[in-house]
């Protein structure tokens, strides 16, 4: 069995996922997520019951969630892709400080303009929040300048998942055309050479619906349904040979 990314469209932080696995060589199917209406949909809710993308349903039939498991579940299946450093290395230090930022003070940031942008409220307080994001998206943007500091990737001298999943939630900036990225040259160039990136040219493509080279291994998109149909057969076989012997 493949693993199955299930990535949410339009503009979803899955994005990183679908380069981490590129990046990986495994071989992968993908599972696409219309939101608001599928991700929330009951049907969904039996691959993430918290109704989100992504998730992982991993080789075995289990299911794994959240962004940070899933981009490290990926990189333990290769580590010779150096996707993740080496546990107990000053690198995987620095890898999850990384991380952890860009899942929560970078991935925050944009909060504001998305609620702003997706629910109705009077001007005035839509004023609020944009402002609000703004502001913060422009200081997240400031520290990981600092962070990454003279270091060719995020985590330091090697590619890795954080450059996947930062790649992913930068375009929010584009999106909500917040800041010009050269007042951070460092981040812009890494950015830059990202964008350059087969696998992340191959992830838009994806998003987009149009035709996508992969340099990796993928295996083709799968339907929820199809999913679904064998789901909880798999994840009670995964869930039973991961049981310790009575
Ligand atoms: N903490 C989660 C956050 C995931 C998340 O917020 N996903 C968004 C897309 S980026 C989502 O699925 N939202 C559901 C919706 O828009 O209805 C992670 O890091 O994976």
């Amino acid at each position: 069995m493949n693993p199955i990314l299930f990535y949410g469209v339009p503009e979803g932080c899955s994005f990183g996922a679908i380069v981490a696995l590129e990046w990986s060589g495994l071989p992968y199917q993908l599972c696409r997520i219309d939101m608001p209406a599928v991700v929330s949909s009951a049907a969904y809710r039996r691959i993430n019951p918290v109704a989100e993308t992504p998730s992982l349903r991993t080789a075995e039939g289990r299911p794994v969630n959240q962004s940070v498991a899933i981009l490290h579940h990926i990189g333990a299946q290769n580590p010779g892709s150096g996707l993740v450093p080496a546990q107990g290395t000053p690198d995987y230090d620095r890898f999850n400080e990384v991380l952890a930022f860009l899942n929560t003070d970078f991935f925050e940031a944009f909060s504001p303009l998305w609620y702003a942008m997706e629910h109705g409220m009077a001007d005035r307080d839509r004023q609020v929040l944009q402002a609000m994001g703004h502001h913060k998206v422009r200081k997240a943007h400031a520290d990981l300048e600092q962070m990454l500091g003279s270091n060719p990737w995020l985590a330091g001298s090697r590619r890795s998942a954080a450059d996947a999943y930062f790649v992913g939630i930068a375009r929010w900036n584009d999106f909500h055309q917040v800041l010009d990225r050269r007042e951070f040259p460092a981040l812009a160039a890494l950015h830059t050479r990202l964008e350059a990136e087969p696998a992340v040219r191959f992830a838009h493509a994806v998003e987009h619906g149009e035709p996508a080279l992969s340099t990796g291994a993928f295996m083709g998109h799968v339907d929820l349904e199809d999913v679904l149909v064998g789901h909880q057969a798999a994840v009670r076989a995964s869930a039973k040979a991961s049981a310790p012997a009575a």
